[in-house]
């Protein structure tokens, strides 16, 4: 009897700790699964609530968990996401898809908001002195996005030499890596993966790209405009 209530005491003690197995618990520290900053539907009607929880719960996560199985054991445990994309010439191609699609996802999400707010006036100076316009920033910026061939990215990046430079990536790669075309700090990001609007958009990717405006974080770019900007003094 006693050991009975023993076992039952042992099983309910698993199941309280049960969650604690899970990837994320077990991952090096400073790789953490982020929480979405707002909820599925927030961002109704641009993005919808279903596309939301199958790019976070799954796609993002997904990314995530193969991730720190890709790094378990290795060098890349005790390094920061930048050092790892500065060297990702040399990973393998695991640490590189999975890492830039943990990390990009972070990004993006952290770039979107649902309510609608402008950018900083030292950000939106810097883009008119770049581009002439905000106008013509995100004419230029749709652009790239809608020349993505297959998966990919659109980014606003400052280059290293202090630079607003629009540029994007193919599958999960992203500015920081070595592998890039145009490296810098990521300002903005926009996923354009068919899983990123297929559902409600299917083939009509313009009409992504249209509805992702209503919905960016201005004052989280400008943050990460004048984090970018003192760390190019440094
Ligand atoms: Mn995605």
């Amino acid at each position: 009897m006693k050991s009975g209530l023993i076992m039952i005491a042992a099983a309910c003690l698993l199941a309280v700790f049960a969650p604690l197995a899970r990837p994320q618990e077990q991952a090096p520290a400073g790789f953490a699964f982020p929480d979405l900053p707002y909820t599925y539907y927030a961002l109704e009607p641009w993005i919808d609530a279903r596309t939301m929880e199958i790019h976070y719960s799954r796609h993002h996560r997904g990314y995530y968990d193969n991730f720190i199985k890709a790094i378990a054991g290795t060098d890349y445990e005790r390094q920061t996401m930048p050092q790892i994309f500065a060297g990702i010439s040399k990973a393998p191609a695991a640490v590189r898809n999975m890492g830039g699609g943990y990390y990009n996802h972070n990004l993006f999400w952290e770039n979107l908001a649902p309510t609608p707010e402008a950018p900083s006036d030292v950000l939106r100076g810097a883009l008119e002195a770049r581009f002439g316009s905000m106008e013509a920033f995100q004419a230029a910026f749709n652009q790239a996005a809608a020349a993505v061939f297959g998966s990919g990215w659109a980014w606003l990046v400052l280059t290293s030499d202090g630079k607003l430079e629009i540029t994007a990536t193919a599958n999960q790669d992203n500015p920081l890596m070595d592998v890039a075309a145009v490296r810098g700090a990521p300002l903005l990001a926009l996923d354009v993966w068919e899983h990123a609007y297929y559902l409600k958009h299917q083939n009509k990717r313009a009409d992504y790209i249209a509805a992702f405006w209503k919905v960016v974080n201005w004052p989280e770019v400008s943050r990460r405009y004048t984090v970018a900007l003192d760390a190019g003094k440094k």
